[in-house]
């Protein structure tokens, strides 16, 4: 279902995790003599030998076994486990040089960090985090760029005050804008909006747009997004907001402003969004430990979520053929796509290998 919901998803990928050899205590001295990977891999079993040299017979203990991140001292691993059972070896261990081996499991973490990039412009973005934790996603309002929110940023910095062409819900995301309420309308925002897609309506809107022109008033006409079509909810093609804004723009003369996708700016936000992921040590060895990131585009639409407005972004675009993907669809791109996969399941873990993390 995410795929109905959310059309495209960006993904950080960090660097993987290396060994770090935390095993040493005074009278049983012990060194890392081969792990069967390096680095390790999450989601593998990875055998570690030690070598142990003890001067005294050794009754029992416990070993902590710790992985850390690449560069980082956040443990993805750190577990102690019982000398006398865990490693091959009974107790008491005598005075001497002692192989134990340990088998364990580190468990996959996403290492990726993303962002939910979505051109709904049918229910706030408070309201779309909830449907997505009742989904049983984990993510909070923060994860969720919309193009919603996005337009009441440009609303708010402009100083307009909107005509909105919105479903009930998508009107919430614009409740406390405070305008003087005497003032007449300087602004026209249209989204998908099938209970407003009538006559009144639109003329209603023209209205604005034309008598404001005929008063030499600066008006806007600001598209959420400009879709021509959408995957509705009985699996059909349903008519997007883009053909009602065409009809504005050529009724009234004037050319809408397109917030959402495919705009290069709502890209942007989105990926300034991403928690930074370049080293920020100080030290003159950071060149050792810099992290590298990338950022993937996942999306279903290969015009709007993957197209040439994102020419020039640095991010890698992979086509999921899920949602409104039609067969074909990767014929038509701008650019031969970095994957074109399945779906959305079979994305993560593709780029996951290819990038090494697992
Ligand atoms: C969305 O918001 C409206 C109004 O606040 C509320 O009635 C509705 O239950 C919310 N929907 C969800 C899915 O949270
Ligand atoms: C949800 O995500 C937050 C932040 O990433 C994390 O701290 C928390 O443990 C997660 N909860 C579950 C149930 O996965
Ligand atoms: C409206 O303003 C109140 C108080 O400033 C805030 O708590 C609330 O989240 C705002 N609502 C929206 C939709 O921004
Ligand atoms: C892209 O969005 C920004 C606001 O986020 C807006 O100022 C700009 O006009 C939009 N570009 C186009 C081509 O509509
Ligand atoms: C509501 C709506 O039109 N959503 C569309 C947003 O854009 C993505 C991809 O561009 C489409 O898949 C959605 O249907």
């Amino acid at each position: 279902m995410l795929h109905k919901t959310l059309a495209c998803v960006l993904i950080a990928i960090l660097p993987i995790v290396s060994f770090a050899d935390d095993c040493r205590s005074g009278n049983f001295p012990v060194k890392i003599a081969r792990i069967t990977s390096s680095p390790v891999k999450p989601g593998q079993e990875t055998c570690v030998t030690f070598v142990a040299t003890n001067s005294n017979t050794i009754t029992g203990g416990q070993v902590k076994i710790t992985v850390d991140r690449d560069g980082s001292s956040n443990a993805v691993y750190d577990k102690s486990h019982n000398m006398c059972t865990e490693f091959g070896v009974s107790c008491p261990i005598t005075a001497g040089e002692h192989s134990l081996t340990k088998c364990v499991n580190v468990p996959y973490e996403a290492t990726g960090k993303f962002k939910l990039v979505t051109n709904t412009s049918k229910t706030s973005t408070e309201n779309l985090t909830k449907k997505l934790q009742k989904m049983g996603f984990n993510v909070s309002r923060d994860d969720i760029i919309t193009s919603l929110a996005a337009t009441r940023m440009l609303v708010e910095k402009d100083n307009l005050k909107p005509f909105l062409i919105l479903e009930p819900k998508a009107t919430e995301e614009f409740d406390n804008i405070s305008v003087d309420a005497s003032r007449p309308y300087d602004a026209v925002v249209v989204g998908l909006a099938p209970s407003c897609f009538h006559y009144d309506k639109l003329n209603e809107a023209f209205r604005i747009l034309k008598n404001a022109q005929a008063a030499q008033r600066n008006v806007q006409l600001i598209a959420i997004h400009r879709g021509r079509y959408f995957q509705d909810t009985d699996d059909d093609l349903s008519m997007g907001p883009g053909g009602f804004v065409a009809a504005l723009e050529y009724a009234a003369g004037v050319q809408a402003k397109i917030v959402g996708k495919p705009n290069k700016t709502f890209f942007e936000t989105a990926i300034n969004a991403l928690p930074s992921t370049t080293s920020t040590s100080t030290t003159t060895t950071a060149a050792a430990t810099a992290t590298e990131s990338t950022t993937i585009v996942i999306g279903d639409d290969v015009e709007s979520d993957l197209g040439p407005e994102t020419d020039g972004l640095p991010i890698e675009r992979f086509l999921v053929k899920t949602g409104k993907y039609r067969a074909g669809d990767e014929d038509r791109a701008f650019k031969t796509m970095d994957g074109v996969f399945a779906d959305f399941a079979h994305t993560v873990p593709q780029i996951l290998k290819r990038y090494g993390v697992i």
